[in-house]
């Protein structure tokens, strides 16, 4: 749809019928079943199953349907009719599926068999658990341990992620890289700093008592719609919702109940924020530099009327290092803030003085925080914010990032990192009797930088879409292939699969909706959500193929043949008992897993707590600290002539690297991805026209070419000299060095590009068919 100023956009609000549609859409192929609406019944309901969507809370009272069209999809998604099998194998080289789209290769459904990769055919061919595991362990045995890597994406259970970093220590390395250091990792590193706790000290009731929220860079229609309930409810209640975002996301401005049949038929929309500001990507340092010297102007006028804005008390006793950023927020010169945030002066005030007036605010953030050069300064600008007047460590107030996949948390919680100093390792090598290596493992980053120098030589992946997933995919890709050893664990078929090692074995396992019967009998698992919360997952659909194995027996088969006997670590019996494994978790971290067991199904889960929500500050100098930032821009690179700031987005029909669909209905984006999203000053400023077909060019200053082909030119609502694509198709483009400094999690919302036009090529834009396509990708 065109909107008066010629921007595409959505008339609806998030919500409402379109998100109906937006779940038949997807019911209405090969998923509808009658069993299929029953395991969605049970989703998020205490005793029933965990969404393997995203992380946000599963609340004691759950509504009816405690799932929302994303999370519908996620669900339906697994439990299609289509299976891709050892006669698709042998139909297709791996050479010929590389040309397939991500869309293509997830349509053939979930994988049934283990397969091992014969470089004689180029094909998959199936194999025995025995063979594959036996593989695995004689390479692993062969290699130097710190030449391996363990990956996980976010989705594994707790009981699954233990045993991985557990067989990761006792193999000998801890390259337990996972998908948040491409996401929230800067959440984990600053917090840590500033707070002394590395997750959000918001929980779910604080929705309910805050006054005011200050929103910046998380895209909550798309990407954990159940969060809209509360932000439903919240600005029903009058609270006060801010939003800093470059995109104006329907999610964030308006929103219709579909589960609310008067606000469905009647088509009442409620307003989410009361106030929504298009600041430039990178641009939240200089906000958030304004809105405080706004609450220290403000606490300057209020002093002289013997009144304070700012919680002095809190201050005094709780926090350090507030003269150093208070001059520098004095001296900051308000034509700097406007310059690089884009916004106005009066924009930033009136933002601020809500804050100045609010007695309990929360401040919410996303990737538009964390993916950014300086996405640190992002975060801990933010909790300077909060600190000035005591918005942490009280109820209806705190910090909340909003995590990614539903256990990418959880999976930190129970020792998957590569820093030695957050597990506790002397406890490990007591519990099962072994030397635990104590040096600093690899993350995203360093993984990639090691698989293109050669010195990673081996590659397991549980779960995830690696090669997708991480920047500079084209070089990531050639480099691939020399590593001697690849395993990937997964549920369906994708890219990462396609890239293999010299020696290749891709695992079929279960997924969270199946159920997972052992020797024992039937298992449940564990997960926790992004308000530190745990929740048992029990499923009771029937596997999609008998030959499926749970993660948890996958883990165990690898670990049991790479590593010598030691009694202490029964892999058989974990496998046959996933409660003993929840022993040995309490054991380990007794304080957040005590009685795990017995509390496994709490409704809304049991918390596993957070010291700063007490205003006890495990920091070095046992304070909150405020942090005077370096930088006034987020992006890392300086503003040039032609060089625009490229957003890289998720669309409504994505999960990640997973593209359900050719529909961003949010953004009013139908039919394919391959556009470049530009507001029509930029377009008319650039020569280029409305339907032009460009190519996005890397504009680092490193030399290397890294190029996108065939985008079309659509018109869209953002700030001057910002561009948007979406990921991963864009993920050529961003240089590995482009990275949030201290954290190294990718700066995938501030990619510095420049647009050259495809002579001559015109597409009609957004008309396209949602397409089968099998055009290369
Ligand atoms: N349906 C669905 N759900 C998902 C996912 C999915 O792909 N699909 N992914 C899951 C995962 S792993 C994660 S991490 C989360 C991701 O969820 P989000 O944190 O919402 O991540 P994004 O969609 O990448 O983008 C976040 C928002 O940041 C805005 N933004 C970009 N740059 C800036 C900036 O400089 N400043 C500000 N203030 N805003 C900016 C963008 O416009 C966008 O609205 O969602 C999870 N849930
Ligand atoms: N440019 C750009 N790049 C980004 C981002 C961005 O915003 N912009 N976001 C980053 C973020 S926040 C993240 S979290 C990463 C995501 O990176 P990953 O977590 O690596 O990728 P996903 O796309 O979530 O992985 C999808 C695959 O997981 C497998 N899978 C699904 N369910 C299961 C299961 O239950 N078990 C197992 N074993 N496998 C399963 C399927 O085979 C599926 O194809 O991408 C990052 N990359
Ligand atoms: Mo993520």
């Amino acid at each position: 749809m065109a909107q008066e100023d010629g921007t595409v956009h959505y008339d609806g609000p998030s919500g409402g019928w379109g998100s109906l549609r937006g779940i038949s859409s997807v019911f209405g192929k090969e998923w509808a079943t009658p069993l299929a609406i029953e395991t969605l019944m049970r989703q998020n309901k205490p005793g029933g199953f965990m969404c393997v969507s995203c992380s946000w809370a599963k609340p004691a009272s759950p509504h009816q349907f405690e799932f929302c069209e994303n999370g519908a999809k996620a669900t339906l998604w697994d439990l299609t009719s289509r299976r891709c099998t050892p006669d698709f194998f042998a139909q297709h080289t791996l050479a010929e599926l590389r040309g397939w789209k991500d869309y293509d290769l997830e349509q053939q459904g979930r994988l049934t068999h283990p397969l091992r990769y014969d470089a004689a055919t180029d094909r998959y061919l199936p194999c025995g658990w025995d063979e594959a595991f036996h593989a695995i362990g004689r390479e692993l045995r062969a290699l130097d341990p710190k030449s391996a890597v363990f990956y996980s994406s976010g989705r594994a259970s707790l009981e699954t992620s233990y045993l991985y970093a557990l067989f990761a220590r006792l193999y000998g390395h801890n390259n337990l890289p996972d998908s948040s250091n491409m996401c929230h990792e800067t959440t984990s590193v600053a917090l840590k700093q500033v707070i002394g706790a590395s997750v959000g000290t918001v929980v779910f009731d604080d929705l309910s008592s805050c006054d005011c929220m200050f929103f910046f860079g998380q895209n909550t229609g798309s990407n954990s719609p159940r969060f809209l309930h509360p932000l439903q409810e919240a600005a029903k209640r009058g609270v006060k919702i801010i939003t800093f975002n470059p995109v104006r996301e329907k999610g964030l401005e308006t929103f219709t109940n579909p589960q609310n049949p008067l606000e469905m038929l009647t088509g009442k929309e409620t307003r989410i924020s009361s106030q929504y500001h298009q600041v430039r990507p990178g641009g939240d340092i200089a906000v958030l530099m304004g809105l405080c010297k706004h609450v220290f102007a403000a606490d300057d006028a209020a002093q002289k009327k013997g009144r304070r804005v700012l919680d002095a008390d809190f201050l005094q006793s709780h926090t350090r290092g507030l003269a150093a950023f208070e001059a520098q927020v004095r001296a900051m010169p308000w034509s700097e803030i406007v310059a690089q945030s884009g916004l106005t002066r009066e924009a930033i005030e009136g933002a601020a003085q809500v804050y100045v007036e609010s007695d309990r605010t929360i401040g919410i953030y996303g990737m538009g925080l964390t993916q950014h050069a300086h996405g640190f300064e992002n975060i801990a600008m933010l909790v300077n914010l909060l600190l000035l007047k005591g918005n942490i460590g009280r109820d209806g107030t705190g910090i909340s990032p909003v995590r990614g996949h539903s256990n990418v948390q959880g999976q930190r919680t129970v020792g998957i990192s590569e820093k030695p100093e957050l597990v506790p390792l002397d406890k490990l090598a007591k519990q099962f009797g072994f030397k635990p290596p104590r040096d600093k493992g690899l993350n995203t980053v360093e993984t990639c930088e090691g698989i293109l120098s050669g010195k990673v030589r081996a590659f397991i992946g549980l779960g995830g879409n690696f090669v997708r997933a991480i920047p500079e995919r084209d070089r990531m890709e050639q480099a691939w292939t020399r590593m001697r050893l690849t395993v990937q664990v997964a549920t369906k078929l994708n890219r990462s699969h396609l890239v293999h090692g010299e020696v290749a074995y891709l695992l079929p396992c279960l997924s969270r909706a199946e159920e997972d019967i052992q020797a024992s009998g039937p298992q449940a698992v564990s997960m926790e959500d992004t308000f530190s919360c745990i929740h048992g997952s029990v499923a009771r659909r029937k596997p999609a193929s008998e030959h499926l194995r749970s993660e948890v027996a996958i883990v165990a088969g690898m670990a049991k043949a790479t590593l010598p006997l030691n009694n202490k670590v029964p892999w058989d019996d974990w496998v046959r008992d996933y409660a003993l494994i929840r022993d040995q978790i309490a054991e380990t971290y007794p304080d957040e897993f005590r009685d795990f067991n017995k509390r496994l199904f709490t409704p809304g889960g049991f918390y596993r707590g957070n010291s700063a929500r007490e205003r006890i500050w495990k920091t070095k100098s046992g304070k909150a600290e405020f942090t005077a930032p370096k930088t006034m821009s987020a992006t890392g690179f300086e503003d040039a002539p032609g060089r625009f700031r490229l957003i890289t987005m998720r669309s409504n029909d994505q999960f990640n690297t997973t593209i359900y669909g050719y529909s961003d209905r949010l953004r009013g984006i139908e039919g394919t991805r391959d556009v470049l999203l530009m507001n029509p000053g930029d377009i008319q400023r650039a020569g280029l026209r409305e339907g032009q077909v460009v190519s996005l060019l890397s504009d680092a200053e490193d030399g290397v070419d890294r190029r996108v082909h065939g985008l079309v030119v659509t018109p869209f609502s953002l700030p001057d000299g910002c561009i948007g694509g979406y990921y991963p198709e864009m993920n050529p483009l961003i240089p590995l060095s482009h990275h949030d400094e201290q954290s190294k999690t990718p700066a995938a919302k501030s990619v510095p590009v420049r647009i050259r036009a495809e002579d001559g090529i015109l597409r009609a834009p957004l008309r396209e068919p949602p397409g089968h396509s099998t055009r290369p990708a």
